[in-house]
């Protein structure tokens, strides 16, 4: 079993989110929260850990979202690195390196990772016929292949998917096949691509996985052995795409590496990237641990792609775990980004700011360890109010504070002991043990289960002493509860720190206690008698029934959004003739530029090119667009409203938007470039 070899230290590496978009709560729960409970647990212990993390900035989802929003794929890539790599800082990932795949580091080392391996003679070549656009001069993807259904005749099916009827489709069977982004009709081509022959280690893997890694999930044993059962094929490592790291071969022109090649050597150049000099003990030493945190879509990748890359490299260790998780739900559905339907994070702090704690605890409570699970606000809100605030919270709050009301604020010393107070500590003679057991085989929903258990312990502990009922007739007792009771709230602060590590700091503020390590966990005696402690403040809050109303109607809102079959357009208005239409001036106008009208947040100020000298526009868009990305569109307006001034801004026209199902506004633009000023008839 792997646990019992003796390691030095322990590399943990969390899957890189693509940066076509932000991250939600899915991500959180299943790969980063787990991921920094454990690196903190292990930093908490003294040992020496490396949590490593990044963006994957190449393959398809970036380009595609590049297209959507109409504009390069390096804006897309570096407006989502950093929204991403901030929303986890803020919600206190420790990541010891958070970086790109589009850093130079990453393209060298993939590059000469590529390199050793076709030099070595370890892919093989194959040709294959793929779709080509000839006018746009590219191959396609999948994704950006459409056509008729061969099933069900819908239009626009895509070249692995029918949204209409659900089949699961090759490019091949769609019926006239065309580039989704050009409309171009498609013509098969000959290409060249390099292989990873899965096959060939085939036996090997089954060796590792199936006989020497029994200890994995069986979620992740499980689907290693039906894609081992199956039979593994040659898959392919390049793809013709013009955005990638190129294929460092003669010859190989127009071809990057397939992101599933180059993503996870990121794992690599980020460690290199942090430690130039001292990388390589983490990569090569057999003595370092590697445990990859994915989600489990992720599974064959890092159990049988990436090792294979690594064994066909020699150099590099393998992992020795990969604790993926399941899916999280929200309320019942699956999280979607393209339908909106998450919780993004950085929404989530901006509506509900400085409770990253709270949905920390409630995405471990919760946490899909074994099995698909859901995200509810009402669970949210009813863990909030009934475990941190009613119990941890209370708790500590009580402590703290009637140690200011009858000590100043100074830990008082333990006299006799009764039976129950024993008792009380004997319960936490073997905290350390339970909750290491469970850490250790990274079972954090019931480690933090056993954390909460504690606190209940001491919630019970000051509910059956009363000692605001002793107050008066016996100090002495009074003393020892207090005492007992703060040694515990020293217990929590350093049991829930790899958890709520917010919370954590906040209470061994109060209890004026800076550094704590693991092994005091158990220790009765952690603060000495006369030791101050700080002002109380509360260490949770009631979230109101407000606050979670207001979050189940922004999702009734993107579910009717996303109903699009069941929205019912505003009832048309009534007839007016050609006359009366003829007098309204539409024109196209280009922007030229557009910022944010001050102090106005619903206000976006355009200067347009009218073809006629120009004129200011003043528009109520500002909540669905970044002024930048308007500035060299076209748009419509109408050019003969008189003008009028908005938050003392002259506007000459009014700009022209459709209104969405869910009420937002895109502007209306000419479906090809036409001469600024050209009216619209
Ligand atoms: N970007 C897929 C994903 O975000 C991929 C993970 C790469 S890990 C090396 O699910
Ligand atoms: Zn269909």
């Amino acid at each position: 079993m792997a646990e019992e070899k003796r390691f030095k230290r322990t590399l943990v590496t969390t899957a890189l989110p693509y940066a076509n978009g932000p991250v939600h709560i899915g991500h959180l729960a299943g790969v980063y929260v787990p991921a920094d409970i454990y690196a903190r647990y292990l930093r908490l212990k003294g040992e020496e850990v490396l949590l490593v993390g990044g963006s994957d900035e190449h393959g398809v989802p970036v380009t595609i979202r590049a297209r959507k929003e109409g504009c390069t794929v390096q804006d897309v890539v570096d407006r989502y690195h950093n929204l991403i790599k901030k929303s986890f800082e803020d919600f206190g990932i420790s990541f010891d390196v958070y970086s790109r795949t589009t850093s130079e580091t990453h393209s060298k080392l993939a590059s000469g990772f590529f390199k050793k391996l076709n030099d070595e003679g370890k892919f093989i070549q194959m040709e294959s016929e793929q779709y080509y656009d000839e006018e746009a001069k590219e191959f396609l993807t999948d994704r950006n292949i459409r056509g008729e259904c061969p099933r069900c005749h819908a239009a626009d099916a895509y070249g692995d998917q029918c949204e209409k009827c659900g089949s699961t489709l090759s490019p091949d069977e769609l019926i006239n096949p065309y580039n989704a982004v050009t409309g171009n009709k498609l013509v098969k081509r000959r290409t060249n691509h390099w292989y990873l022959p899965l096959d060939q280690y085939q036996e090997w893997l089954e060796r590792w996985i199936l006989e020497e890694h029994k200890e994995w999930r069986s979620n992740v044993y499980g689907q290693c052995k039906s894609w081992l059962d199956s039979g593994l094929k040659p898959r392919a490592v390049t793809r013709d795409l013009n955005w990638g790291i190129p294929v460092p071969v003669e010859g190989a022109e127009g071809k990057v590496l397939y992101v599933w090649f180059d993503a996870p050597i990121g794992y690599i150049s980020n460690t290199k990237e942090l430690l130039p000099d001292t990388w390589e003990k983490w990569w090569k030493d057999p003595e370092t641990r590697m445990l990859h945190f994915i989600g489990k879509d992720n599974i064959v990748f890092h159990c049988i792609v990436f090792p294979t890359m690594l064994k066909a490299h020699g150099e590099y260790n393998l992992p020795d775990n990969v604790p993926s998780n399941e899916f999280l739900n929200l309320e019942g559905d699956k999280i979607s980004t393209s339908r909106n339907w998450a919780v993004w994070l950085h929404e989530y702090l901006e509506q509900i700011p400085d409770k990253q704690d709270v949905l920390r605890y409630v995405l471990t409570a919760n946490a899909p360890e074994t099995k698909d699970n859901d995200f509810t606000w009402k669970d949210y809100q009813a863990r909030n109010n009934n475990e941190l605030v009613a119990i941890y919270g209370n708790f500590v709050n009580r402590a703290i504070v009637l140690t200011h009301k009858y000590f100043e604020g100074k830990v008082p010393a333990r006299h006799e002991l009764t039976d129950g107070d024993r008792a009380t500590l004997a319960e936490f003679a073997e905290v350390k043990k339970q909750v290491e057991s469970l850490l250790d085989v990274f079972r954090f929903r019931d480690a933090q289960k056993e954390a909460m258990n504690l606190a209940r312990i001491g919630n019970k502990y000051l509910a059956d002493n009363e000692p605001w009922k002793l107050a008066k007739s016996d100090m002495k007792r009074v003393e020892t509860i207090m005492n007992i009771s703060l040694q515990i709230a020293a217990n929590l602060a350093i049991v829930f720190e790899p958890f709520l590590p917010f919370s954590s700091a906040k209470l061994r503020m109060m209890l004026n206690i800076d550094k704590v390590e693991w092994s005091m966990l158990g220790n009765m005696d952690l603060l000495e008698d006369g030791h101050a402690t700080r002002t109380p403040e509360l260490l949770f809050e009631k979230i109101e029934d407000s606050v979670i109303e207001a979050q189940m109607q922004r999702l009734e809102n993107i579910r009717k959004a996303n109903d699009i079959d069941n929205y019912k357009p505003k009832a048309v208005l009534p007839d007016v003739d050609f006359e009366t239409f003829e007098k309204i001036d539409i024109r196209v106008g280009k922007v030229l530029d557009c910022q944010k009208v001050p102090k106005a947040d619903k206000l976006l100020m355009f200067k347009i090119d009218d073809g006629m000298g120009g004129r200011t526009i003043v528009s109520g868009i500002a909540k669905y667009y970044n002024p930048e990305d308007l500035i060299g569109k076209e748009v419509c307006f109408i050019a003969n409203f008189p003008p009028r001034k908005l938050k003392g801004v002259e506007s000459q026209g009014m700009i022209l938007s459709a209104m969405d199902a869910d009420g937002a506004l895109k502007v209306v633009t000419p479906s090809a470039e036409v001469k600024p000023g050209s009216s619209v008839c």
